[in-house]
This record gives C-alpha cells, sequence and structure tokens, in this order.
C-alpha cells in the first residue's frame, strides 16, 4: 500500500499527452493507492465548475472513476485551479482540502500545501494572491456569465506567453523563502512538509530555531514528464513517468 502525490499537471486542452499521461496514471499506480493527494495546478486554467467543455469533463469522468473504485482523491486549490468548488467535489468525488492540511501520514504529522505562500521573495506575486484569493473577489468572478471567464482567461495565458525568458534572479525570487520555509513549519508544530509549486523536485533537510531537523518535499511537475511521490511507511520517493 502506498499514498500518492502530485502536483501542477497543469492539464489543458493544448497538451493532449499530458492528459494521456494523467489518464494512465489514474488507471495504474493510482488505482491501487491507499490515497492520491493533488496539492494544487491539476488545471492549467479553471474558470468554475459550470465549465461544460469536453475536456473539462475527460478529466472529471476519469476522477470520478477512481473515486468510484473506491481511491480517496484529495485536492488542494494552487494558484491556477483556486475556482475549483463544491460542484466539482460532488461530480468527481474528490475531497477539497483547506490550505495548508496537516495529515498523519503514517504516524508523521505532515503539512500539506501548494507551495505558494512559501515563496515570499516574490512580493509582487503576494500582492496579487492576495487580491485574486479573496472570497467576495471570487463570489464575483463566478458571477460573470462563462464566456467572459474563457476570455478573460484566455487573455491572462496570452500576456504570459509574451513575457521575456526569465533571469536567473528572477528564478530565484519564484523558489520557496527558507525563512518562510522555516517559520511554517515551527507555526504547524511539524516536521514534515510536502508541497509543489515550484517545479523543483528534491527533498530538503531544513534546521529549525528549536534546533530539530524538518524535512521538506518538492512534488515535482508535468510538462516534460510526469511526476509524482509515493509514499509508504517505510520509503518515500520522488519518481517521473516519460510521456507516451
Ligand atoms: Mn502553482
Amino acid at each position: 500500500m502506498a499514498t500518492w502525490f502530485i502536483a501542477d499537471l497543469h492539464l489543458s486542452p493544448v497538451r493532449p499527452d499530458i492528459t494521456a499521461l494523467f489518464q494512465h496514471f489514474l488507471t495504474h499506480q493510482a488505482r491501487n493507492a491507499e490515497a492520491l493527494y493533488i496539492l494544487g495546478d491539476l488545471f492549467d486554467a479553471w474558470i468554475g465548475d459550470d465549465d461544460t467543455s469536453d475536456f473539462a469533463s475527460t478529466i472529471q469522468t476519469a476522477l470520478r472513476q477512481l473515486t468510484q473504485q473506491g481511491v480517496p482523491v484529495y485536492f488542494m486549490a494552487g494558484n491556477r485551479d483556486f475556482l475549483i468548488g463544491p460542484q466539482f467535489a460532488q461530480q468527481t468525488g474528490v475531497q477539497l482540502l483547506t490550505e495548508p492540511t496537516i495529515i498523519d501520514l503514517y504516524g508523521t504529522p505532515t503539512l500539506l500545501l501548494h507551495g505558494d505562500t512559501l515563496c515570499t521573495d516574490d512580493v509582487g506575486y503576494q500582492r496579487f494572491r492576495k487580491i485574486i484569493r479573496n472570497p467576495s473577489l471570487q463570489r464575483c468572478l463566478l458571477a460573470l456569465p462563462l464566456s467572459m471567464r474563457m476570455w478573460i482567461a484566455k487573455r491572462l495565458r496570452a500576456a504570459s506567453k509574451t513575457q521575456q525568458p526569465l533571469t536567473q534572479q528572477q528564478l530565484a525570487i519564484m523558489d520557496v523563502n527558507t525563512d518562510t520555509v522555516a517559520e511554517t513549519f515551527m507555526a504547524h508544530q511539524v516536521t514534515q512538509m510536502i508541497h509543489g509549486h515550484t517545479h523543483r523536485p528534491a527533498i530538503h533537510q531544513h534546521l529549525l530555531a528549536n534546533g530539530q531537523t524538518a524535512e521538506r518535499i518538492v512534488v515535482g511537475d508535468w510538462y516534460t514528464q510526469g511526476s509524482m511521490l509515493v509514499v509508504t511507511p517505510t520509503s518515500r520517493e520522488l519518481q517521473t513517468q516519460p510521456l507516451q
């Protein structure tokens, strides 16, 4: 038995290869999982649970098949798909987690988060996050007609495509701030944390102010491969799966 963690699949209609790999993952590795945790950015964009596109229903059907087979699937929102809501949960059988959540992972209290809240060096992004994650703004967004939300999402994607390649300094501020990481461990009284978002899969050790050593496991993205973390009572391993 094993517990699987994935994040940052950025599923979208323009990447059918990633969608196919995800479907394969759901019907193979995840099929025998004790639980599957999706730690955000499952979708490159999610404009609301009322999206009835073929793409949205393909993914929802695949998730529903897994939950109907008795595998518990948990979802925590990322910065791309925070508009996933109760209707999505109801249609898929996926259980929504608030961020952050502490789970008991084979006896080790483990903090789960998407990861963007740890990237405090990116001041501009944190400001944007505060605005966009405001519940009343989200209600306003969801009240807009679906076609208008599609238009907004398209414009946002087009805007990010025209950006210049990132400099080393820009890349650095997009990683976690180690002080914020240490504070987060202390605030939640845990010594194990799992997150995604930075697309830098690794297992890091952090020395905390109280002298304890804590471990931070970063789950990789699904851009040129599939990435997953598999945890058993005696092991944890970051894996990749090649595109077909
Ligand atoms: Mn993210």
